[in-house]
């Protein structure tokens, strides 16, 4: 075994297991195995950020920057091109089809008690948006073709992505994992942390990170050696963006980088792949008219992913 898989052992050996644990396990083997005797591919869409807490007893946290919009509009998406969604998201953050829903929806909302039951009346204007995305969640809802699991620290998203990642092996190239979760690259080790709150008594802090263990290795190699896996890279210069994704795609032979800069994302990302180096750009009109970048991203992959499938099926 390579020293960079025994490092990500002694991680999963050292951090605990997330709430919940084999609740959440349960759950994402039941609907792999419902979906295992049909042939619709099934995705991996992990989203937000990871934290990386200070103490045991955490009080205080590190969090990597995501609202999780990417990955709730990539789940919506995929549903419209019959995938089956595995949805693994920061607790609290945005979710496919909620996210629509504004958070004083309260305001637009009239109950009329004329009758024998209260009845709840939506404002005319909303209605006409909300109808279309109330009608897609009830379909997926009703068909069993989305799994919301949750996770709020680093330790619980890499327990739940490995969990999740040997779930869907059986599936081979059926099965996508898209990871646009904004995963951090630092961490204090269980063993170092403090256990009680950091006081400020004490004086300036000063901390010290140690590296992850980079999870991606064993996933391609050990975890689901068969499925078409996609990793985001994300950058703030956009100078060094796709050498980055270039050097992911060689580190850990997986099939594809979704390449985005933090403040063009919603607009601009090119996909790498070992050969090819393609960007994809919303138009400024379709901006404007609510369109969305993950629309055209989804449309893209899972034709790569449709090809990947029939090679992998005829060797
Ligand atoms: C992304 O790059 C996502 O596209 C964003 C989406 C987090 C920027 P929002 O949730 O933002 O719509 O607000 N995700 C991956 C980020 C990440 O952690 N990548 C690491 C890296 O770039 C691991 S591959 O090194």
């Amino acid at each position: 075994m390579s020293t960079a898989s025994l490092d990500c052992d002694d991680f999963f050996e050292a951090t605990a297991l997330p709430e919940n644990f084999q609740g959440k396990k349960q759950s994402i083997e039941t609907f792999v195995e419902r979906h295992k005797g049909s042939k619709q591919p099934v995705v991996l869409v992990t989203s937000g950020g990871t934290t990386v807490p200070l103490e045991s007893r955490t009080v205080r946290f590190i969090d990597n920057f995501s609202s999780g919009t990417r990955g709730s509009a990539s789940a919506e998406y995929f549903l419209d091109q019959g995938y089956a969604v595995i949805f693994l998201h920061r607790h609290r953050s945005l979710l496919p089809f909620h996210r629509h829903v504004q958070s004083n929806i309260l305001d637009h909302l009239t109950v009329s008690t004329a009758g024998s039951d209260p009845l709840i009346t939506v404002q005319s204007d909303k209605t006409e948006k909300l109808v279309p995305i109330l009608q897609r969640y009830l379909d997926a809802q009703s068909k069993g073709r989305l799994l919301l699991v949750s996770f709020t620290s680093l330790g619980d998203y890499l327990h739940l992505l490995r969990e999740t990642s040997r779930a869907l092996q059986p599936l081979k190239s059926r099965a996508m994992l898209y990871l646009a979760a904004a995963v951090s690259d630092f961490h204090i080790p269980a063993n170092m942390m403090p256990e009680h709150k950091i006081q400020s008594a004490n004086g300036p802090l000063q901390l010290s990170l140690q590296l992850v263990p980079k999870m991606l290795r064993p996933l391609v190699k050990d975890w689901t050696p068969d499925a078409f896996v996609i990793s985001f890279k994300l950058e703030t210069d956009k100078d060094i963006l796709v050498w980055k994704a270039r050097k992911a795609l060689e580190q850990y032979q997986h099939k594809v980088v979704v390449a985005n800069v933090l403040d063009t994302r919603k607009m601009e990302v090119t996909l790498v792949t070992s050969e090819t180096q393609e960007p994809i750009r919303l138009p400024e009109k379709d901006a404007t008219e609510g369109k969305e970048i993950e629309e055209l991203i989804i449309q893209k992959l899972s034709e790569l992913h449709s090809q990947f499938r029939k090679a992998s099926e005829k060797s």
